[in-house]
């Protein structure tokens, strides 16, 4: 028997006081031109790296209706999200600053793109790969100093190490709640990103459905039961937001919401794609476009 491996204690807001990145922080030269399960109601703005993403196939851009998801600001002009967000999609709208889905708030604003690139490894009837990077023309910096001082939006970090298992982390988003409605403000959840021997050990998922770009994370089994413990979780809608693990006093974006069995059921944690994995191929594009 291994010695029990040690998970911080969890909270579901987020740190207070965390450091966002610039482009340069995240190694950008400058000059270039699933959802919440028992989650708390975060305060306006303290998410400011994450976006309302809006999704239109080519028929609803005609006759309305969009899918939404989640996404993060990589860079002033970038949002990485899921690729299973973005695949059959003809345009997405990037709603900033948003923290109520259905009524306004102060500076939040709207860019569209029909411009995106999906992983090159992302193959039908499988779950890898799952990332999308999303380019909008106009600087999603500048357009937060004009519309909110700033204070809306931010970027988040790119990790420079591998995921932190068992550090308390936080994934938030506007999917489906335990009442089965999607949220209309944005709730975060606090999740422990699980070693894979864990995660595998604990949960009923296989190790052929991990990819090696892929992590779980979700409640450990706190109570002993031999599975993950229930009862909190991201769900349909929160698909390609972040999970954020604070790295030396920074928004580190740790995971992007991906898949998972049912929702905040006991033995089946959330599945994110790893960012750290897929850092090289995140700068590749956004230098070379
Ligand atoms: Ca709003
Ligand atoms: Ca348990």
């Amino acid at each position: 028997m291994s010695p029990p491996f040690i998970f911080e204690p969890l909270t579901d807001l987020i740190q207070e006081g965390l450091m966002t990145c610039t482009d340069v922080e995240n190694g950008f030269s400058t000059n270039r031109g699933h959802r919440i399960f028992n989650g708390a109601e975060v305060d306006p703005n303290s998410w400011p790296w994450i976006v309302n993403m809006f999704f239109q196939t080519e028929n609803q851009m005609e006759q309305g209706g969009a899918s939404i998801s989640g996404g993060t600001i990589v860079h002033s002009n970038w949002v990485l999200t899921a690729a299973h967000c973005c695949e059959d999609k003809a345009r997405v709208f990037g709603r900033f600053g948003q923290h109520n889905m259905n009524g306004g708030d102060d500076g939040e604003f709207t860019l569209s793109s029909e411009n995106f690139i999906i992983h090159p490894g992302r193959t039908e009837n499988v779950r890898n790969n799952d990332f999308c990077l999303v380019k909008f023309d106009n600087s999603i910096t500048e357009a937060g100093d004009d519309n909110c001082a700033g204070n809306c939006v931010g970027i988040a970090c790119l990790p420079s190490a591998p995921v932190p298992s068992g550090q308390a982390c936080w994934a938030a988003g506007w999917g489906v709640t335990e009442l089965n409605n999607l949220s209309s403000n944005l709730l975060s959840v606090g999740l422990s990103p699980l070693p894979l021997d864990y995660c595998l050990d604990k949960s009923h998922y296989f190790a052929s459905q991990i990819a090696s770009d892929n992590f779980c994370a979700g409640l450990p089994d706190f109570d002993g039961d031999g599975e993950t413990d229930p009862g909190k979780d991201t769900c349909q809608g929160d698909s390609g937001g972040p999970l954020i693990c604070a790295v030396n006093g920074k928004v580190v974006l740790t995971g992007v919401t991906s898949w998972g069995a049912e929702c905040a059921f006991a033995g089946r944690p959330g599945v994110y794609g790893d960012v750290f994995f897929v850092r090289t191929w995140i700068t590749s594009i956004i230098n070379s476009n």
